[in-house]
C-alpha cells in the first residue's frame, strides 16, 4: 500500500495548486457565473494573480503569448459563451503547438443529472456539445467530477506541457469548493526518459549520417522553442560546423548572430545562400519541419533524399523508425557521438543592404520605416507582428537574445495584441515591441486596455494605412471590402486610461519616426506611423500575389486590370 503523504484540499483549490506547480503565475480570462467561485479561491489562496482581460478572444491569445515565453499558460472562461470566444485562440494554440490549459467554469453537475435547463447552453437538454467542439482542437478534454478531478487535473495539466498542445477543461460550478484526498508531492513536470536502446541507435545513426555526408545541415521549426532544445541545436551545429536554417515561424528560435546561422528557409522565396545549405545538403536533419504555403515557399521546397526528420518524441532516418525518444536527449546523445569539425567551408552571408539614408521630411515610406525600425532594435527584444505589410520584421537582423512572437500558420489577425498581454505578464523586465497593421488592431484593439490597467510599457508600431494592404496584394487593389475605418489610433492610450502617461506618437515623415525612435521606454509608447495604402514590402506583395495564385486558381478574377497591388517596376 502506498504510504505518501496526502491531504484534503478543496477541488478549485487543487487546481490552482497543481497550475502553480507547473509553473504558472498568471491566469487570464473574464469571468461569468460559472467560474466566479474558482476565482473566488483564486483571490482568498493568493496562489495565481489573475488578469482580466477585455474578452475571451484575447485571453485566449494572451494566455497563448504567455505560454511561448513561460512554457506554460492558463485561462479561465465561462460555460459556452466564453469557451466558444476563446475557442480560435484555442485552436491557434493547437495550430502553432503551444501548450495552454483552458479552463471553463461550466453549468453545475446537478444541471447536468438532473436535466435542468440553463443559461449558457443551447436549452435542448445537451451538455457535451462544448466539450465536442473541444475535442478537435485540443490534445485532451475531460469534465471534472469529484470522483475524477485528481487525476484528471494531473492528466490535463501533463498532456500539455508534453505535447505542446492546448487541453479543455470544465470545472461545473457545484463542485470547486468539495473536498477531495489528494498527494501532498508537488507535480512534477518531467519527460519521460527515452528508451535507452532506441536512444543509442537512433543517436548512432543520425551521428554516422551527419559524419558521412559532404555538406549536412540542420532545419529548424518552432518545435525546437516549444522542446527547449535551441542550445543542444547551436551545441551540435557549432561542434559540425554545419549551417543551421529556421523556418518563419521559428525565427529568432536560433540567435540570428550565431555563426551557423543560414537565415530563413522557405523554398524558392528563401535567400539563395539559405536555399543552396539547405537544398543542396546531402543530408539534412530536420527539427519539427512541417511544411505548409508560409514554411515551403508555397511548396516550392526540396528537401534533400537523405532528410532525417526529428520530431518531439520520434525520429524517421531512412526506413527506420524510432520511438521513445525525446527530442532534447536525441540531441545531447548526438553531440557526445559526433567528432569535433574545424574545417568547413563557411557560406557567406549576405551583406546587411545598403542605408536608403531617406531624406528627414519626406513623406514615410515602408522602407525608410523598416531600415529605421531594424535601428531600433536591442538584445533580449520580444517583437511580436501580425499579418500584414508588418511581416517585413522576418527580413530584420536581429541582435542576440531576441524572441519573436508570431502566429504564422494559424495567422489570425489581433492575436498579437491579446499575445503581447501575455508575453508583458510572462516577462515584464524584457523590452516587448508589438508590429501590426490598423486592420489586425481593430479586431482586439481594446486589450490596450488592460495593458495600460496593468501599466505595461510595450512599444506598439501600428502602421495607419488604411486597411488591408497585404490582402490588396491577393486582390482588390482598390476595392471598398478592403478599406476600414479610420480610427484616431494614436488618442486611444488616453481613451484606454485618461490619466495615462502613454507616449503617443502620429509619424508622417521619416524625422517623425526619428523622434518616436528617441522616447524613452519608462512607460507605454505608441507610435501611429502613416502610410500610403498601396506602399508594401516586395516580399509581401510577392507572397501576395503567389497567394492568390493558390487561392483562386487560373480562372480566378486576380488577373482582372489593376486587380491586384504588384512590386513597383
Ligand atoms: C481573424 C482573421 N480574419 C481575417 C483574416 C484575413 N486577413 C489576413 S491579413 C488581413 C489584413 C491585415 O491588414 P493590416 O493589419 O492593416 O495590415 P497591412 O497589410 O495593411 O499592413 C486580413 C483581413 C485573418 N488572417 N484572420
Ligand atoms: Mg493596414
Amino acid at each position: 500500500m502506498s504510504t505518501s503523504p496526502s491531504q484534503r484540499m478543496k477541488i478549485g483549490d487543487f487546481l490552482l495548486r497543481r497550475l502553480e506547480e507547473a509553473g504558472v503565475r498568471h491566469l487570464f480570462g473574464v469571468p461569468g457565473d460559472f467560474n466566479l467561485e474558482l476565482l473566488q479561491q483564486l483571490d482568498d489562496a493568493g496562489r495565481l494573480r489573475w488578469v482580466g482581460t477585455c474578452s475571451e478572444l484575447n485571453a485566449s491569445y494572451a494566455a497563448d503569448g504567455y505560454a511561448r515565453l513561460n512554457g506554460l499558460g492558463a485561462v479561465t472562461v465561462t460555460n459556452a459563451v466564453g469557451a466558444l470566444s476563446a475557442i480560435n485562440g484555442i485552436a491557434g494554440s493547437y495550430a502553432e503547438h503551444v501548450p495552454v490549459i483552458l479552463i471553463a467554469g461550466s453549468i453545475p453537475l446537478r444541471s447536468v443529472e438532473r436535466g435542468l435547463g440553463m443559461h449558457h447552453t443551447t436549452a435542448d437538454g445537451t451538455w457535451d456539445r462544448f466539450l465536442g467542439a473541444f475535442a478537435h482542437v485540443t490534445a485532451a478534454q475531460a469534465r471534472l467530477t469529484p470522483h475524477n478531478a485528481l487525476t484528471e487535473i494531473d492528466r490535463l495539466i501533463l498532456t500539455a506541457w508534453r505535447e505542446k498542445l492546448p487541453v479543455y477543461m470544465e470545472l461545473p460550478s457545484d463542485i470547486a469548493y468539495l473536498d477531495i484526498e489528494v498527494p501532498a508531492a508537488p507535480l512534477m513536470l518531467e519527460e519521460p526518459p527515452s528508451d535507452p536502446e532506441r536512444l543509442q541507435s537512433c543517436a548512432a545513426a543520425i551521428a554516422g549520417h551527419l559524419s558521412d555526408a559532404r555538406s549536412p545541415a540542420i532545419l529548424v521549426d518552432e518545435d525546437v522553442d516549444r522542446y527547449g532544445a535551441a542550445a543542444e541545436v547551436m551545441q551540435l551545429a557549432g561542434k559540425m560546423q554545419l549551417p543551421v536554417a529556421v523556418t518563419g515561424p521559428a525565427k529568432a528560435v536560433i540567435d540570428e548572430t550565431f555563426p551557423q546561422y543560414a537565415g530563413i528557409y522557405n523554398g524558392k522565396a528563401s535567400e539563395p545562400r539559405t536555399r543552396e545549405a539547405i537544398e543542396e545538403s546531402d543530408c539534412l536533419l530536420s527539427l519539427g519541419y512541417r511544411p505548409i504555403d508560409g514554411t515551403s515557399g508555397d511548396f516550392t521546397a526540396s528537401l534533400p533524399a537523405d532528410t532525417i526528420r526529428a520530431r518531439g518524441h520520434s525520429v524517421d532516418i531512412g526506413e527506420d523508425n524510432y520511438q521513445a525518444v525525446t527530442l532534447k536527449q536525441v540531441l545531447r546523445s548526438v553531440i557526445d557521438a559526433v567528432p569535433q569539425v574545424t574545417n568547413r567551408p563557411t557560406r557567406q552571408a549576405a551583406a546587411a543592404p545598403a542605408g536608403t539614408h531617406a531624406d528627414g521630411s519626406a513623406k514615410l515610406t515602408q522602407a525608410a520605416y523598416w531600415e529605421a525600425v531594424q535601428g531600433y532594435l536591442r538584445p533580449g527584444d520580444v517583437l511580436l507582428t501580425d499579418n500584414g505589410t508588418s511581416y517585413a520584421i522576418f527580413g530584420f537582423r536581429l541582435p542576440p537574445n531576441c524572441t519573436v512572437v508570431a502566429s504564422v500558420i494559424w495567422g489570425s489577425i489581433g492575436y498579437s495584441v491579446g499575445a503581447l498581454l501575455g508575453t508583458l505578464t510572462a516577462a515584464p523586465d524584457r523590452r516587448h515591441l508589438l508590429f501590426i497593421g490598423d486592420g489586425s488592431f481593430q479586431e482586439t484593439a481594446q486589450e490596450l486596455s488592460t495593458m495600460l490597467r496593468n501599466d505595461c510599457k510595450p512599444v506598439i508600431f501600428l502602421i495607419n494605412n488604411g486597411g488591408y494592404t497585404i490582402e490588396r496584394g491577393y486582390m482588390g487593389k482598390t476595392a471598398h471590402y478592403n478599406d476600414i475605418a479610420t480610427w484616431a489610433y494614436a488618442d486611444l492610450p488616453k481613451v484606454f486610461r485618461p490619466d495615462t502617461t502613454a507616449r503617443s506618437f502620429v509619424v508622417k515623415t521619416v524625422a517623425d519616426l526619428h523622434s518616436a525612435l528617441s522616447a524613452p521606454n519608462d512607460t507605454l509608447v505608441f507610435v501611429e506611423s502613416v502610410m500610403d495604402p498601396f506602399d508594401a514590402p516586395a516580399a509581401v506583395i510577392h507572397s501576395s500575389n503567389n497567394g492568390a495564385e493558390l487561392d483562386y486558381g487560373p480562372r480566378g478574377p486576380q488577373h482582372r486590370e489593376n486587380m491586384q497591388l504588384q512590386p513597383a517596376t
